[in-house]
């Protein structure tokens, strides 16, 4: 391997799009003047991107489980003959809805746009990403309500223009960390105000203005409090209201049930608390909310957002500078892989996968008739592993690591041991990888070209700094490869590298139409993308919302209990993320760098509820409901509302995800990371 080469990438972590790249100096990474990071800021986790590239657990060689039961060294040959295979036959008995497909948001536009059609020409529309456990009922809201399920507006437009920042269940200053600095700072800094709703005391808490210590999954309660507030005192935006919204009247009666002092109780915040935030949200000139997984990983996680987007329509926050809904989107391509169609319902660009024309555009692309495409709708994640060995027998995990980050695990690990054949394609032998059949060494981000999408609809170019280790190979080719072996379409799976790939994805994917790679060079488009535009649209729905009209309508939300009643003796257990660490930790957790940062596998807990089970700081805790049982050490801190723990999600030990719960979203089917009752007591053997 010769060493790294400077060239213009993308950091591989979170969704802001840092600009990065090779410094000789250091071995580490550097910003560039990227599109976001336009001093070149990035965030730690940023600059120890590089700590993957030559690192010893890579994975070099092409891996097959043999007749011993354990996984041995294969040709590429070998191991993608073992898939085609192990896939054929399962097609053959049982159809091609008997695999599964998991794309990765890790992983780029053309990667994923390729990894859906492959899934799609095979017959079957089970492709999902980890949207799914992430943003999906976000993206059901906004969709539902506004036409357009992204950030509503750019992240300079909101720098400049924003007076205050009503942030619900995210914490940016940890996990959007250059969203934090080099934009919601500087507005802090010339007056905007920011409110802060999380049960937990954070680093985003330390630059509020309000902070609201919201009872987990009690977020609909206090918007609605909100929404009552802003109506009984006048503040509502009356020519908004009169142009632009739809449903008053009806809204207006739902509030007549509200109580400001109830609602605000049975969120668990001050009513008075509730009543300043709704005066500062709505007397603020322009306003945006931020929203998190806090908000949408509940079982009814899209009517939380729906209650966002209530507040937003009465105040005449959308569809102007500095105001808008604005969701914090996950990976570096969660935005990407949702437009270049890797979701179970929806083909590139968000359409529908039962409309006849829809899969004409895409079938004509792709050489084949509109019948040809599967026309129902495919599983999502989690019910996909819920089908496994059930009517699901094959899975392909591309970019994920499931064992560790899917709710309720030890139903998950369950159906893993029932598919016939599970491949996996990482860059490291992760949890996942353990159990497949076949693993397939691809390529990290340092070694790989083509575009990603950030959470402010910006698609960026990254370009290889790095070879590859081994006999690794980069996961476009693998993909396109196993794409033609598996459908037998070789005009479809050319392998003629990304950009070919770009082109061909900009044709279906509307949003895209009419960037190209020379376009974006080393600036970015952003879509929508009108046609002659040089930059794309930075603040959607001003005149008309984007699902076509004018108007949009408000509605009645009415809060639903969370799936685990909490006994009284038991605590809520809410889980979130660190800013070292990163999602499963298949990556941040092998970063020297990283992990000497410090430790975040600990169990918050709030010192009345430490002190009644007579723990102390830094002892082991044992912390169990019926689906598990973890052991970790407890650290007792006031952060953390009374009631409530809280642990990350990015260890395999401890690993929370034994404890967390599968009940879902019916509409967006995302899973209840948020709110678990547990148990916690001191471990026997301290
Ligand atoms: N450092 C770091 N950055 C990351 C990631 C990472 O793993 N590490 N992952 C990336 C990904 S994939 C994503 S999706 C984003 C997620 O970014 P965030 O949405 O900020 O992520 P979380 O920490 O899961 O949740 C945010 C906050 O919700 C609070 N919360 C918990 N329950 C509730 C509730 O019921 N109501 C409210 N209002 N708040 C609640 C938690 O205390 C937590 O502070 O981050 C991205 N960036
Ligand atoms: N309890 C709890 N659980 C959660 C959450 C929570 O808040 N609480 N959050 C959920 C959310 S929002 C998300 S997004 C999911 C994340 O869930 P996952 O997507 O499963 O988690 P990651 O660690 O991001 O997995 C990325 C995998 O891709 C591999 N990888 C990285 N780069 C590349 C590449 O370029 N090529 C290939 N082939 N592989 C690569 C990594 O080694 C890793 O195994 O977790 C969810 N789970
Ligand atoms: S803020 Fe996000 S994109 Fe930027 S360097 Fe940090 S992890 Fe990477
Ligand atoms: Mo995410």
């Amino acid at each position: 391997m010769s060493p790294p080469t400077p060239r213009e990438s993308v950091c591989p972590f979170c969704g802001v799009g840092c600009g990065i790249q090779y410094n000789p100096t250091n071995g580490k990474a550097v910003g560039w003047h990227g599109a976001v990071n336009t001093r070149g800021e990035v965030c730690p986790k940023g600059v120890a991107a590089f700590d993957v590239v030559g690192h010893e657990d890579r994975l070099t060689r092409p891996l097959v489980r043999g007749d011993d039961g354990q996984l041995h060294e294969a040709t590429w040959d070998e191991a993608l003959l073992r898939v085609e295979t192990a896939f054929g036959e399962i097609v053959a008995e049982h159809g091609p809805d008997a695999l599964a497909f998991f794309a990765s948001s890790n992983c780029t536009n053309e990667e994923n746009y390729v990894f859906q059609k492959l899934a799609r020409l095979l017959g079957t529309n089970n492709v999902d990403n980890c949207a799914r456990l992430c943003h999906a009922s976000t993206v059901a809201a906004m969709s539902d309500r506004l036409g357009a399920g992204a950030m509503t507006n750019s992240l300079t437009d909101l720098r400049d223009h924003a007076d205050c920042f009503l942030v619900v269940g995210a914490n940016p200053a940890e996990q959007h960390p250059i969203v934090f600095r080099s934009y919601v700072l500087p507005a802090l800094a010339r007056g905007a105000t920011l409110i802060h709703v999380d049960p937990r005391e954070n680093a985003t808490t330390d630059a509020a203005d309000l902070h609201l210590p919201v009872r987990p999954g009690y977020d609909i309660p206090l918007l609605n409090a909100m929404a009552k507030v802003v109506v009984e005192e006048g503040l509502v935006d009356r020519d908004f209201l009169t142009e632009r919204v739809t449903g008053d009247e009806d809204f207006r009666a739902f509030l007549d049930g509200v109580d400001v002092d109830r609602e605000a109780g049975r969120a668990g915040v001050d009513p008075d608390l509730v009543r300043e935030a709704a005066r500062t949200y709505a007397g603020a000139g322009n306003a945006t909310t931020f929203t998190g997984m806090g908000m949408s990983q509940h079982h009814y996680g899209t009517d939380n957002v729906h209650a966002l987007v209530n507040l937003a329509l009465l105040t005449g926050n959308l569809g102007k500078p500095g105001a808008g809904v604005n969701p914090l989107r996950g990976q570096n391509n969660v935005q990407g892989a949702g437009d270049v169609g890797a979701l179970p319902n929806l083909l590139p660009g968000y359409a529908d996968v039962t409309d006849d024309a829809a899969r004409a555009r895409v079938a004509d692309e792709w050489g084949v008739d509109a019948d040809d495409l599967p026309a129902l709708p495919g599983l999502t994640e989690v019910e996909t592993t819920h089908a496994f060995g059930d009517s699901v027998h094959g899975a392909f995990v591309f970019g994920e690591n499931p064992l560790v980050t899917e709710p309720n695990l030890a139903r998950v690990r369950e159906g893993f041991a029932n598919l016939d054949c599970l491949v996996v394609l990482d860059i490291f032998p992760t949890e996942t990888a353990e159990l497949a059949d076949v693993v397939l060494p691809g390529s990290a981000w340092a070694e790989k070209d083509g575009t990603v999408t950030n959470t402010d609809r910006q698609v960026q170019r990254m370009r290889p700094n790095a070879d590859l280790p081994g006999d690794a190979r980069r996961d476009l080719d693998i993909l396109c490869d196993l794409g033609r072996r598996l459908t037998g379409r070789e005009d479809q799976f050319g392998c003629d590298g990304p950009e070919a790939v770009f082109a061909e994805l900009t044709r279906v994917t509307p949003q895209y139409a009419g960037m190209s790679y020379d376009g974006i060079g080393t600036g970015s488009q952003r879509w929508p993308f009108p046609e002659g535009a040089s930059e794309g649209t930075a603040v959607l729905h001003v005149d008309e919302f984007a699902s076509g009209s004018k108007t949009a309508k408000l509605r009645p939300v009415v809060h639903v209990d969370p799936a685990d009643s909490v006994a009284d003796d038991e605590l809520v257990l809410t889980t979130g993320r660190v800013l070292q660490q990163f999602n499963s930790g298949a990556v941040t957790r092998r970063s020297g760098m990283l992990t000497r940062l410090r430790g975040s596998d600990v169990l918050q807990i709030h010192p009345d509820d430490a002190g009644s089970r007579g723990i102390a700081d830094g002892d082991r805790v044992v912390v169990e409901n019926d689906r598990g049982t973890v052991t970790v050490a407890a650290e007792v801190t006031p952060a953390i509302r009374p009631g409530v723990v809280f642990a990350t999600f990015h260890y395999a030990e401890p690993l929370i995800n034994d404890l967390t719960g599968d009940a879902l979203d019916p509409v967006a089917k995302i899973p209840e990371f948020k709110h678990s009752a547990v148990r916690v007591r001191v471990a026997d053997d301290v």
